[in-house]
């Protein structure tokens, strides 16, 4: 599951003086928690750093770790010499008012699960094999004979526990991803206190937004696809930044014949745009990835977007049939 780390990738940040770390906009557990992880390996080795990101940081599990993060590159880091690191992502794009900067550094390292990794970055350890950034992180922590400290060890943790759906998107080929588990619970890491970290601090909102979104469910194909959508009105009733969409996807495929389920939410990028959430199930043969890449989106098999634009009822319209034209032969 995880091949051995490039010697040159280990020697560049060996090397370095000082270095950025950058995830993906709009970050997620694995992006956020894969930074500090690897701030705490720069600053074990003696390395200046810095950790940046676009935001925002709404999303509850990663916002109390808002301040540790800066929105712009300091001056001082700016010298071709700077090794940039690029976590959870692999397209310049993903790293939107980073990149300018970042294609003057010499040494850029990409670490990375995605399967879409391109060409950027002259140091890559990307392994879409691994459920998460912060699993390739600890590799890295073991390669070079960094201490996982409880702060590291606990980083990690988080990022392969919401990666992971906790524990739960694993193939009978995990084994090695136990045997790190097991390691970080060595170092202090406890799972019930994560998952209530993690899990438990939704807001009363939040629950009553996924109640609207099941009570606006329609379901098709003998209840093998399930439908919701976002209404304008819904940041007033449920707060700005409510979200309710993980939540709503793992209820909605928890029915034993849906297989599918796509969200239709208003893109917050574009105006007059939607954004689709698609997800299939665990026994399903629908490829979500593949669903995706007629409208110009992508994804994994299992989970996967694309943003559309038009409006509701056009788009809706649209992608409905194309679902049912999709998968007549699964
Ligand atoms: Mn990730």
């Amino acid at each position: 599951m995880f091949p051995e780390i490039p010697e040159a990738l280990i020697n560049a940040v060996l090397r370095c003086k000082r270095a950025v770390v950058c995830g993906h906009h709009n970050p997620d557990g694995d992006c956020l928690y894969s930074t500090l992880a690897m701030g705490v390996l720069l600053e074990k080795l003696g390395k200046d750093c810095v950790l940046v990101n676009d935001g925002p940081f709404t999303a509850p599990e990663i916002a109390d770790y808002a301040e540790r993060i800066s929105s712009s590159i300091p001056r001082s880091f700016t010298e071709p010499d700077t090794l940039g690191i690029m976590l959870d992502c692999s397209t310049w794009d993903r790293i939107e008012s980073f990149k300018d900067i970042f294609r003057t550094f010499r040494d850029v390292v990409v670490i990375d699960h995605h399967a879409n990794g391109g060409k950027t970055g002259n140091l890559q350890y990307v392994v879409p094999s691994s459920p998460a950034t912060t699993l390739l992180v600890y590799k890295l922590y073991r390669r070079m004979n960094v201490d996982v400290t409880p702060d590291a060890a606990k980083y990690i943790f988080r990022g392969f526990a919401t990666d992971s759906g906790f524990f739960s998107f694993l193939y009978a080929d995990s084994a090695p991803v136990f045997d790190i588990v097991s390691d970080l619970v060595k170092h202090g890491v406890e799972p019930y206190a994560e998952y209530n970290y993690l899990m438990c601090g939704k807001t009363y909102e939040t629950i009553r937004y996924l109640a609207a979104l099941i009570e606006r469910t329609e379901t098709y194909y003998n209840g093998r696809l399930a439908v919701s959508f976002e209404k304008p009105e819904d940041s007033n009733l449920f707060g700005q930044n409510t979200r309710a969409s993980d939540e709503y996807y793992r209820q909605m495929l928890s029915i034993r014949e849906t297989e599918a389920v796509i969200l239709f939410k208003i893109s917050k990028k574009r105006e007059h745009a939607w954004e689709l959430g698609l997800r299939s199930s665990y026994s399903s043969n629908i490829d979500m990835g593949a669903f995706a890449t007629e409208f110009g989106g992508g994804g994994h098999k299992k989970a996967a977007g694309a943003t559309l634009d038009g409006s509701y009822t056009e788009i809706r319209k649209k992608v409905l049939d194309a679902f049912g034209k999709f998968t007549e032969t699964c």
